[in-house]
């Protein structure tokens, strides 16, 4: 075995012992007779931090003595996950305290399920930036990650008869070992009032706020350790807080009850995720988070960059990148303008032009009812100063940039104007980040593209080189080596374990795809992980999988263009084709689903409930003879995620084309050796290459030939009338076989395939995508040939690390160098 290991560890097993048992003792007054698995818990992440917060110093001592350029990842999410495990792999302690805990009667493994996930972020666009903050610590770039300190992250999920119903997430209830608090950095942030013009002698005029509230925000710091724990970043998240001293003036009037009022409302702030995943709500408290945290962290960077450098503003480009993820956090830029011009004294131009050269902002998305806008009328409520400052932009930009591009072209700049001169006006945000970035980026080659040519092609020509491409990646440190320890183990006897650090070294597994022995580890390793799974689904749902069967996963956000009722109508086909010839011949089949609908959302919900119901008939219906199951887990998240990549046959990314602006868990599976079913969409695309598309399954219509089709005039009915089988199913829907004595309960879906139009183009794609199920079906009767394409999809996964995606940021936006921690 090679052993090319970035550092050793920094405790033996009797060491991690002691730790372990003082943290009972000195951290947790408890000892190990007393002490419960969450009190073992609880004292390992106290004994881990002792090893971190001695890198967490060096690396920020190291960073404020040489004034290093940073990165500031702004984002409204992260999805973490659970940290033990991870910290516990990237510190290379792992096998060390699991066998210190053995030797203390405890389980490692039982120790983490015992930690709740952390989870701030409501999926892909949170997943990446827990991904990307993992790559920068690991890579030694400076870094630091800005977010909200939410009370409650993502809403649990339960079902009830089928349906979702929503619980609050209390993952903070008893305490978070990882976070640090930092009063010593708290910030004020002010809302509301109005702004007064003052008129100074031989000065001119001076803007001044007069807010009508201010909340103070309260740093907690978690530590971001990076793999061979050389650098060690933070993930800076701020809670809100009330004002004392705004609150003690209501109570010095005998206001005592309004001012706990007014506690609690400020403290409302940070209270809870916003549950949407691509569709806008528009909320005056959503505005006011956005606000709140970008306010607290662009202070924060302007403070240590004061301290470093006094007041030479022009040195701020140079020494600060602020990403933007999404457009959640664009506020960001009028409050940098605002801090520049009315609060540090800069003129205009010389503000605009530290602005431009600061920014970038990436896009997650091409769905039209995600693209923020506020209303004006809201915006002049909450942030007045701010209002005039987009107008002043706006007004320049329009004048200055528009107007010499296309003189006297009114219908392009009502178009690329940052005020959508609609009834209530609004504020576009993605317009104020175009127009200020210096670089805007996509998240895979095609959906790059199209933000050129069909989201922004006017932006494009103004400013031909600011749109670029950076394809998404996944931590290999999470979504290989701690949540498949099987295949790692094989990896590392393989090709030695440096492919932790560099995923390009997977491709030393591709001459091996044929080689039997090798075929038959690797199946193995993936026979074991169905069997955990398959235990999960017997202790949550009650039902029981055979792991001889395919396990067809479908794990992401409910979304009508993600296309989960495709699927759904898929399963639907083959249960007819069961009851119809019970000796139809088919490998069992597993489908697999874990996904949370926005709560607003009815028609996701109607889908949940549709495959629960489906899954109930499927599940117990003794005709099939067990060769379908329906299994709908509850609760997704990135701690069951863990298991589910692992365990998976068959990857489902069947998104309509050129609406999934990447997907981040399509190279999770491959990575794991599932093979994928989809559609020619995001880094689907990028994935095919790097495999050979002729390694996957792929169906369906191209961006090219969705356009053309709803060009012309998509019908449905089309579909319906010349498919009998499809016709077949979508009628299944209307009785009441799935819901007995109540007829009519899943209509909606069929009614959305065919007389709300099928937006998602499910009907045009379906006989492909049963024909593609046709093709998995045959290949897995061939098990070497099918062990054959999961090796080479693991070992072409190199591209689809998140490392890469860091090093791409860091050369084409952030001209970020590393920075060794000595
Ligand atoms: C305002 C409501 C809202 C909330 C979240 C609008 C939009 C979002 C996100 C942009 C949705 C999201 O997570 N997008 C996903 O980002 C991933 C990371 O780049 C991509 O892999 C997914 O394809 C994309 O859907």
């Amino acid at each position: 075995k090679q052993k090319t290991s970035v550092a050793v560890p920094s405790v033996n097993c009797a060491e991690m012992q002691q730790a372990i048992i003082d943290r009972l003792h000195k951290g947790l007054g408890t000892d190990k007779n007393k002490a419960n698995n969450k009190a073992w818990w609880n004292a390992t992440c106290q004994a881990v931090n002792e090893l971190v917060f001695e890198k967490l110093t060096q690396t920020h001592q190291n960073h404020a003595e040489k004034d290093t350029r940073a990165v500031n990842y702004l984002s409204l999410e992260f999805l973490m996950g659970r940290l033990l495990s991870n910290n516990l792999q990237n510190l290379e302690v792992f096998d060390v305290t699991q066998q210190a805990l053995k030797a203390l009667g405890k389980d490692l493994y039982e120790i983490c399920d015992e930690e709740p996930d952390m989870a701030l972020g409501n999926g892909g666009l949170g997943r990446l930036a827990a991904c990307f903050i993992d790559s920068l610590a690991t890579l030694g770039y400076p870094a630091i990650g800005y977010g909200i300190h939410y009370e409650h992250g993502l809403f649990k999920q339960e079902f009830q008869d089928g349906r979702q119903i929503e619980r609050p997430d209390t993952w903070r209830e008893y305490g978070n070992p990882w976070e640090i608090c930092r009063p010593e950095s708290i910030q004020f942030v002010p809302l509301y009032g109005y702004v007064e013009t003052v008129y100074e002698q031989g000065k001119g005029s001076r803007k001044v706020w007069h807010a009508g509230q201010k909340l103070k925000g309260v740093p907690w710091d978690i530590p971001i350790v990076g793999y061979g724990a050389k650098t060690v970043n933070i993930l800076r998240l701020w809670e809100s807080r009330s004002h004392e001293a705004f609150d003690w003036d209501v109570f010095n009037a005998g206001g005592y009850v309004d001012a706990q009022a007014e506690k609690s409302k400020a403290e409302t702030v940070s209270k809870v995720l916003y549950p949407n995943d691509s569709t806008d709500a528009g909320k005056e408290l959503r505005l006011i988070q956005q606000y709140f945290f970008c306010a607290c962290s662009v202070k924060d960077i302007l403070r240590r960059f004061k301290r470093a450098n006094k007041e030479d503003w022009s040195l701020l480009p140079e020494k600060v990148a602020i990403q933007l993820n999404d457009t959640h956090p664009t506020i960001a830029i009028p409050e940098l303008m605002r801090i520049l011009i009315d609060e540090e004294g800069l003129e205009w131009p010389e503000a605009w032009e530290i602005c431009q050269k600061t920014f970038a902002y990436t896009n997650h998305t091409l769905l039209p009812e995600a693209l923020e806008k506020w209303s004006v009328a809201l915006f002049e409520k909450v942030l007045p100063r701010h209002l005039e400052i987009i107008y002043e932009i706006n007004s320049q930009f329009l004048t200055k940039v528009v107007e010499k591009k296309w003189p006297g072209d009114d219908a392009k700049k009502s178009k690329l104007s940052v005020i959508e001169e609609s009834q209530p006006r609004m504020v576009r945000m993605a317009n104020l980040c175009v127009i200020t970035a210096y670089k805007v980026n996509g998240v895979a080659a095609v959906h790059s593209e199209l933000v050129k040519t069909d989201l922004f092609p006017e932006f494009h020509e103004l400013f031909p080189t600011k749109l670029v491409n950076v394809t998404n990646g996944v931590t290999p440190r999470r979504w290989l080596k701690a949540c498949n320890p099987g295949l790692a183990t094989l990896l590392d006897e393989t090709i030695g374990d440096d492919w932790v650090l560099n995923l390009d070294k997977l491709k030393g597994i591709l001459p091996k795809a044929t080689d039997s022995d090798f075929q038959q580890r690797f199946m193995d390793i993936k026979k074991e992980n169905k069997m955990v799974m398959a235990k999960i689904i017997k202790e949550e749902t009650d039902v029981e999988v055979s792991v001889d069967a395919i396990f067809d996963v479908q794990i992401k956000r409910l979304h009508e263009y993600k296309r989960q009722q495709l699927n759904l109508i898929h399963i639907l086909t083959l249960y007819k084709r069961l009851l119809e010839d019970p000796d139809y011949d088919m490998i069992p089949r597993v489908f697999l689903f874990g996904a949370k609908a926005a709560p607003g959302y009815h028609m996701a919900k109607e889908i949940i409930f549709a495959l629960n119901k489906i899954a109930d008939k499927v599940n117990n219906d003794v005709r099939i003879k067990d060769k379908l199951k329906v299994v709908f887990l509850p609760n997704y998240r990135v701690s069951l995620a863990e298991k589910m990549f692992p365990a998976a046959d068959v990857s489902e990314q069947i998104s309509t084309a050129g609406l999934e602006a990447s997907g981040t868990g399509n190279m999770k599976f491959s990575l794991n050796g599932a093979l994928t079913i989809g559609t020619m969409d995001g880094a689907n695309i990028e994935m095919a290459e790097e495999i050979g598309a002729e390694h996957m399954f792929i169906f369906g219509l191209s961006v090219e030939e969705v356009k053309a089709l709803k060009a012309e005039g998509y019908n449905p009915y089309d579909y319906y009338y010349n498919n009998p089988e499809l016709k077949s199913v979508l009628d299944w829907l209307d009785s009441d076989f799935f819901t007995p004595s109540h007829p009519g309960l899943l209509s909606d879906i069929k009614r959305s395939l065919l007389d709300w139009g099928d937006e998602y183009l499910c009907l045009a794609d379906y006989e492909s995508y049963v024909n593609a199920h046709q093709a998995i079906d045959t290949l897995y009767r061939d098990q070497s040939a099918w062990a054959e394409k999961a090796i080479l999809n693991a070992g072409a996964m190199g591209k689809f690390n998140s490392d890469r995606s860091i090093e791409d940021y860091a050369t084409k936006i952030w001209n970020l160098k590393k920075f060794p921690i000595t």
